[in-house]
């Protein structure tokens, strides 16, 4: 099943949904909307009436992108049947062409993480100064976390159940890049292997990123809160 958060993403949808059907003509796709002014649900809803395997929940207001994953995850462990989850972003900066690829290496590791700093992995549309935050905030918490993964900041991420299963994410307390960080962490902790796959990430045309100056600080603080903690 695919997970897609989605705030404000309504021109976003469309392309998506048509370039995910290309690769996965029936698998299940489940958005999360935070009930988005621009209308994203409306749109969802659309093309809900053209194919049965999307669905959607929306939640009362902007709780974030971290809060989104812990919840939906939560409740999705509880459904049976689901084999793995794959978690993406609906501006389509994670190349859906990549998916089929992505569901063949869920069947022989637990975690199959997207990755823009693998050899053959890039990012399109950046400008220096986005790129170089990029760079050190992935160097600073792999070495601060020593989680072995080149884009712990990444958030194209798929998921087998019993991966999720073991991580205990009621007790997760972050939001955006630092969530991706904490998720690949405690993944890492809990035993699983994660698998990197290289992708190229092209920045989004339509829509406003989320990125801002409160999500760096946060994703700064927690390598630094984690390696504080186990010190003293
Ligand atoms: N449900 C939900 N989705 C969110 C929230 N914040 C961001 N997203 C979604 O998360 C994905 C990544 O966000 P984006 O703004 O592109 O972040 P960036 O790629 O780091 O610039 C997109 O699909 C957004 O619509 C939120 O608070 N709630
Ligand atoms: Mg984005």
């Amino acid at each position: 099943m695919l997970v897609i958060p989605t705030y404000n993403e309504k021109n976003n949808l469309r392309d998506l949904v048509k370039r995910i059907r290309q690769v996965l003509p029936d698998m299940p796709i489940l958005f999360v909307d935070d009930n988005s002014p621009d209308g994203t649900a409306e749109e969802i809803r659309g093309l809900m009436s053209a194919d049965p395997a999307i669905r959607l929940w929306v939640r009362p207001g902007k709780q974030g992108l971290g809060s989104a994953y812990r919840e939906t995850f939560l409740k999705l462990l509880d459904e049976p049947g689901t084999e793995y989850f794959i978690a993406m972003d609906a501006d389509l900066s994670h190349p859906p062409e990549i998916l089929p690829e992505m569901v063949r290496l869920l069947g022989m590791h637990p975690v199959v993480v997207g990755s823009r700093y693998l050899r053959g992995g890039r990012v399109e549309n950046w400008n220096w100064l986005r790129r170089l935050i990029s760079r050190l905030g992935n160097w600073y918490a792999r070495v601060l976390t020593r989680v072995p993964v080149s884009d712990l900041t990444s958030g194209f991420v798929g998921y087998r159940r019993e991966a999720l299963r073991n991580l205990s994410l009621q007790d997760f307390d972050s939001e955006g890049y630092a969530f991706q960080v904490e998720m690949k962490h405690r993944l890492h902790k809990s035993g699983a292997n994660i698998f990197e796959l290289p992708i190229v990430f092209t920045e989004r045309r339509e829509g406003a990123s989320k990125f801002s100056f409160a999500i760096i600080m946060e994703a700064a603080a927690y390598p630094f809160k984690n390696w504080f903690s186990k010190k003293n």
